[in-house]
Parts: C-alpha cells; structure tokens; sequence
C-alpha cells in the first residue's frame, strides 16, 4: 500500500470515530433539531437524518435553511445537526448553550479547526479537514449516509448518490470520486443502485430520445434544438426513433450497440465543431457513468439519479422543501399528485422565462463574457436559465444572468454557467465570481462551471465590468 492510500485510511478512521461519537450522541438524547440546506443535496441530507432518527425512534424537526441565515439559528433541543451547511459560518451563538450539543456534517470549506470547542460540545465533520476537497469527494447527504451507516443502515446509501449528483460532485469527470465511491459500492452491495457507462444524454427514462438528443451537450451542434435533425439524424444510424409497437424509444431503451454508434457519431459531429484544443475532452462530454436506482420503475423521473435530482430541484426551488423529502423518504403515494403539479408548473415556468429573453433579444454580448437581466425571473432558476440559454448562444464564453431581490439590503443574484470545455482547461470561475463579488461588496463563489453570487443592487455594473476584464478564455 502506498502513502496515500495509508493517509487515506488514516483520514477515514479518524472521520469514523467522530461518526461513531455522533452515534452515541444521537442515542443519548430525546430530541433533535435538524436544519439543512435548501437544495437536493440538503434536501437528501435532511431526509438521511430523519430516517435515521424515525428508525432509532427519536422526536425531530427538519428544518431548510438558505445560508446567510445560520448565523442566527438557535435550538431547544438536547442536540441539534447541521447537514450541507454550517462549516463556513460563526455557530457560537448555537454552541454557547451548554445544554445542547451541535453535529455539523458539512463538505464545505470549513473556517473553524478541526476540534474547535465551545460551552457545547460540537462534532464537526467536514472532507476537507483530511485534505479532500469537498466539492467532488463527497457531499453534504453523503455524510449523513456516513453517519446512517454507524448504525447500519445501509439501505438508505442510494441517498448518498443521489444527494452526489444533485450535487454535480460527478460533472467534472463524469463518474463519482473519493468517499462517493465508498457510499456507491455499499448501494451495489445493498442492490439499491446499479451503475453503468452510458452516454450523458439527460433524461434517459423521461425523454424521448431524439428530444433528449435535441438537448444534449454544452455547446451548439447541428443538433441542437432540432429534433427533425436528431430524427433525420438516428434514422440513418439505423437507431429507430419508435419500436416494433409504436412507441418511442428512450436511452434506457438502446441496446449497447446502438449506444456505441451514437457515441462515435456525436465524436465526430463535436469534433468539427470545436477549437482543437478542446478537442481531447469530448468523449468526457458524451459519456459518463449513470447512476439507477433499481428499486425504482423505469420511464419515471425516480430512477436515473439525474433525473431524480432534478424533481427534488423543483421541489426546493419552489419553496416545497418537505414534499422533496416526503418523495425520497417513501411516502410517494399521497403526493404524487401535487408533486406532479409541481414539477410540470416548474418546467413550464422556465421554458417561459426562457422564451421571454430570448424573444426580447436581451442578452449583451461583451469580450469575454455574455449576460442577460432576468426581469422577474425567481432568484432560485436564474442559474437554471443561464444553462439552458449556453447553447443558443456563444457556448465559448460564459453565460451570467442576474435578478432583483428586495428585502433588508436589496441587490441582485447573480448565476453563471459556462461549457463544462472551459472547466477542463482550468478556468474556475467558482473562485473568480467569489474574488469580485468580495471587491463589490458582495459573496459568492461555486463550482468552476456554475457559480453564483450576492451583489449589492449599486454595484452590479461594476461587477459586469470586473468580471468581464477579467476572465482569460485564452489559458
Ligand atoms: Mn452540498
């Protein structure tokens, strides 16, 4: 075994024995108080935990936090957990209490050290105090299934996966890395999920295949927003779009074969259509590993992990936290309905949005960087609108939207998303928006190819003009 590894295991024991303190913790008291993150990683984090705390018959309350409030959460509770936030902001005013103690189970780049203490006592887990960078390792449900898996619940790893991928902790190099492979191998063990490489078509249960096709990848092909194209296209790949019965066909349905010729033509269709330097990163944008939860039935939105995230998304970003957590903790059935609603008022509401900027031409193109101003657009979808405009326009530059939002000091979120391409030759604008957004007075920062951030409502010009001088897209 080399050092890494023995550095590896080492890392691992010692998150393990804080787990196991956090067992015992959880088995000493009477009641909990969980607050988590408002997303499908937080959400996920937040219905590990419940489940743990049903099975082990304990009084909680799940409760959805955006971050700028943890500063001021409190608890009467004998312990309270934080789950996919947390490490990044003060809790003193949550740990002076002695009477309670705090778990915080956070993949965030944490400010306190490892084993800071207080009047109350405080277990604090978080990836990067071993040196993994938590934006990949393993996500805020992860950790909750770590902590699930002290008492052996191994059946609620699926959770983990999809709280991985609601994270985007696979888009870089299209499979799940570190302690995600850890959480994955216990859910094939378990036979939760099965795992395959596939092509990194979104909506392989869902969407049709030459829909799915119309909307693939994050740069502009003959294909895209074209589905005569992609019928015309399958056609002569002898794929047929429709089987024997009529009825037409998904990915999920495609036989290998026909899988692996999709693959070689998509290849050669993106390789004419990108600069050579990009060139060697393309199979990474047509294929990846799929993640299926087995238990689950096909053509749903709940089996491929992707898709799944996806539903409890629209869930969080309509303010519906606790339906996204009734859906994953199993009680489907008395909800279906009014989730249904919700998922199909969501879509609709972004392909409004986006039908309105494009239609009123309002997207400025600078050197380096294009924006829109999305009037009216909630502030939880401008990122999503940002990404589904890429590839309608320069997908050689990134794409920013902003919206108003009111309140105690108004001013603009602000979402970006790029070609997942820029990602790969090194540019991380995670870390650029949070160093400009800090010089406008503002936070912000995120993944290298979807970021987003808080500007006060005076300095948004400003925060354009930085931003655009200074993003190098000739690294
Ligand atoms: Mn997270």
């Amino acid at each position: 075994m080399n050092s890494s590894n023995t550095s590896m295991d080492e890392s691992r024991n010692h998150m393990e024995l804080l787990l196991k303190k956090a067992r015992d913790k959880i088995l000493d008291c009477e009641d909990v108080t969980i607050y988590t993150h408002t997303d499908c990683d937080g959400i996920t984090a937040g219905s590990i935990l419940s489940s743990i705390l049903d099975r082990v018959e304990i009084e909680h309350s799940v409760n959805f936090v955006e971050i700028n409030e943890v500063e001021e959460l409190t608890s009467d509770t004998d312990l309270t957990i934080i789950s996919d936030l947390g490490a990044g902001q003060d809790i003193s005013p949550l740990c002076e209490n002695s009477y309670n103690s705090t778990i915080i189970l956070d993949h965030h780049p944490p400010i306190r050290r490892l084993g800071t203490q207080y009047n109350g006592e405080l277990i604090e887990i978080n990836p990067n105090y071993y040196g993994m960078d938590g934006s990949y390792t393993i996500s805020g449900g992860g950790l909750s299934y770590l902590l699930a898996k002290t008492f052996h619940f191994y059946d609620l790893s699926w959770m983990g996966i999809l709280s991985a991928v609601g994270d985007m902790q696979n888009s870089m190099t299209g499979k799940l890395r570190g302690l995600n492979t850890e959480i994955l191998s216990d859910a094939v063990e378990v036979g939760c999920v099965n795992y395959i490489n596939d092509l990194l078509l979104y909506g392989r249960n869902t969407r049709p295949l030459f829909v799915a096709l119309s909307y693939f990848g994050d740069i502009h092909i003959p294909l895209t927003n074209n589905r005569n194209e992609c019928i015309y296209f399958l056609e002569n790949l002898d794929i047929p779009v429709k089987n024997e019965l009529g009825s037409v066909r998904y990915l999920c349905d495609l036989s290998m074969d026909e899988k692996s010729r999709l693959f070689s033509e998509l290849l050669k269709m993106m390789t004419r259509e990108v600069p050579e330097k990009y060139v060697k990163y393309i199979p990474k944008l047509i294929s990846g590993e799929s993640y299926e939860f087995t238990f689950e039935e096909e053509y749903t939105p709940f089996r491929d992990a992707s898709e799944y995230s996806t539903v409890v998304n629209a869930c969080g970003r309509n303010g519906r936290h606790e339906l996204g957590m009734e859906v994953i903790k199993g009680n489907r059935h008395s909800i279906a309905s009014e989730l249904d609603g919700l998922v199909k008022d969501h879509k609709r509401y972004l392909a409004q949005s986006l039908s309105r900027i494009q239609e009123s031409n309002s997207v400025e193109i600078l050197d380096n960087l294009q924006y829109f101003y999305g009037e009216n657009i909630k502030p939880s979808v401008v990122g999503t609108v940002a990404g589904m405009l890429l590839s309608n326009y320069d997908w050689q530059k990134p794409i920013m939207g902003y919206t108003h939002i009111d309140g105690d000091e108004p001013g603009y979120k602000v979402s970006l998303r790029c070609s997942k391409l820029l990602g790969y030759e090194g540019i991380h604008f995670g870390n650029l928006v949070r160093d400009i957004s800090s010089k406008c007075g503002g936070s912000g920062g995120g993944h290298s190819v979807a970021c987003g951030a808080y500007i006060p409502e005076d300095n948004i010009h400003e925060f354009i003009h930085l931003l655009n001088h200074s993003i190098d897209l000739n690294v």
